[in-house]
C-alpha cells in the first residue's frame, strides 16, 4: 500500500441486489474516494447472518454484490474488494475486541435497538448484539483511515474509536485511531411508496424499491408510481412534502445538479415531468451497471478467482494484525510443526 489514506467499507449481501440508497449513499461515493484512498471494499457476509436470512441464497447473494461493486465501478486491481468470512481475522479479532467491550455500552448501540425491535427482541441473536464489534474488527485490522459511512452509522464508529483507544491504552499502541466520513443526510434515499421510512434491501414491501438489478421498464414503472402529494408544487421540504423531496434527491444525485437547480428548473412544471426526468437518468445509469453485473455473473469461477485474489491480498494485511494482538494480549503463539 501506498502513503493514501486507507479507506474501508462495506455494505452486506442481504439481497439479491443493491437499492437506489445504497448507490447514492455508498458506491457513488465509494467509486469517487477510490483514486485518493487506497480502498478496501468488503462484502460483508456475517453480518447478513446477523438476522434471519435463507442459507441457500447467501452465497448468489454475495457473489451478486461482489458483481454489482465492480460494475458500479469499483476497480479490483487498484482497491481490495473482498468477502469477509474469506479472511478469519474479522471474527478473530472481533472475539478479543468482545472481551474488552463493557455490555452496558454495547447495549446502547441504537441500531440493535431497531434491528432487534424488528424481529421480536427475545429472537435477536447474540450475534445482532456484537455486531458493533465485528465492524470494529472489519475496521481496525488495516490501519484504516478513514470509514465512510451513513450517519446511521456514527454511533458504531465512535465505539471502534473507543476500543482501539482503549486496547492502546490497555495492552501498547496497536490500532490506528479511525475516523467517520459521515455521508450528507440529503445522500439519504426514502422509500417511494413510504418517503418516512429509509429504502431498504429488506424493505416489507418491494414497491417502493428500485433495484439496481431490475429490468429497466421495471424501475422507470416503479418510478413513475412514486408516492406524490395533493400539492402541484415542485420544491424540495423533507417535511411537508417527502415524496417529493425525494424525488429531487435521486435526480441531484443522478444528474450532478443541485436541488436549487432542478426546483428553478421545474418551477411551474408537474410532478408527471420529475418523475419521467428521474426516471430517464435512474434507468440510463443503470442499465449499463446492470448489463456489466450480468456479465461477471455469468462467469461466476472468474468473479470467484478475484475475490479468491483479493482474499489473499486483504489477508497479507490482516493476519499481521492478528498476531500483533494476539502477542498483546499474551495468547501463547502456536508454533507449526
Ligand atoms: N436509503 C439509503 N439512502 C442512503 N444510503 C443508504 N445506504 C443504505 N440504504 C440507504 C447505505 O448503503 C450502505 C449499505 O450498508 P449495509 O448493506 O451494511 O446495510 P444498511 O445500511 O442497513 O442497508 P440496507 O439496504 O438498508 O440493508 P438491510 O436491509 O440489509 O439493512 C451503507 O453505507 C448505507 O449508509
Amino acid at each position: 500500500m501506498s502513503s493514501k489514506p486507507i479507506l474501508f467499507s462495506g455494505m452486506a449481501p442481504s439481497a439479491d441486489s443493491l437499492q437506489i440508497g445504497n448507490y447514492i449513499g455508498a458506491l457513488l461515493q465509494w467509486k469517487e474516494m477510490q483514486q485518493a484512498n487506497d480502498a478496501i471494499f468488503c462484502v460483508v457476509d456475517l453480518h447478513a447472518i446477523t438476522v434471519p436470512q435463507d442459507p441457500a441464497g447467501l452465497p448468489d447473494h454475495t457473489r451478486r454484490t461482489a458483481a454489482q461493486y465492480i460494475a458500479a465501478g469499483i476497480d479490483p486491481t487498484m482497491s481490495i474488494l473482498f468477502v469477509q468470512s474469506h479472511v478469519s481475522a474479522h471474527t478473530e479479532l472481533a472475539w478479543i475486541l468482545n472481551t474488552i467491550t463493557g455490555f452496558g455500552e454495547a447495549s446502547r448501540m441504537t441500531q440493535f435497538k431497531d434491528k432487534a425491535a424488528k424481529q421480536g427482541t427475545e429472537a435477536a441473536s447474540l450475534g445482532l448484539f456484537a455486531y458493533p464489534t465485528l465492524m470494529a474488527a472489519d475496521i481496525l485490522l488495516y490501519d484504516t483511515n478513514v470509514v465512510p459511512v451513513g450517519d446511521d452509522q456514527k454511533q458504531h464508529i465512535e465505539l471502534t474509536r473507543d476500543l482501539a483507544n482503549r486496547f492502546n491504552s490497555r495492552f501498547g499502541e496497536t490500532f490506528v485511531i479511525p475516523e467517520a466520513i459521515i455521508m450528507k443526510e440529503t445522500a439519504r434515499i426514502y422509500d417511494l411508496q413510504n418517503p418516512e421510512s429509509k429504502m431498504s434491501k429488506t424493505s416489507a414491501s418491494d414497491s417502493g424499491v428500485v433495484w439496481m438489478m431490475d429490468e429497466p421498464s421495471k424501475t422507470a414503472k416503479k418510478i413513475r408510481s412514486a408516492v406524490t402529494d395533493d400539492d402541484r408544487e415542485i420544491r424540495f421540504d423533507r417535511g411537508a412534502k417527502p415524496g417529493v423531496s425525494n424525488l429531487l434527491t435521486i435526480l441531484s444525485a443522478f444528474t450532478g445538479t443541485s436541488v436549487e437547480l432542478l426546483e428553478q428548473r421545474f418551477a411551474g412544471r408537474g410532478y408527471g415531468d420529475l418523475k419521467g426526468e428521474v426516471a430517464d437518468a435512474v434507468v440510463s445509469t443503470f442499465e449499463p451497471i446492470r448489463s456489466r453485473a450480468l456479465e461477471l455473473l455469468d462467469d461466476p469461477s472468474e468473479l470467484d478467482r478475484i475475490l479468491a485474489v483479493n482474499a489473499e491480498r486483504a489477508e497479507a494485511i490482516a493476519q499481521p494484525m492478528l498476531a500483533k494482538v494476539y502477542d498483546r494480549v499474551g495468547l501463547l503463539p502456536r508454533v507449526r510443526r
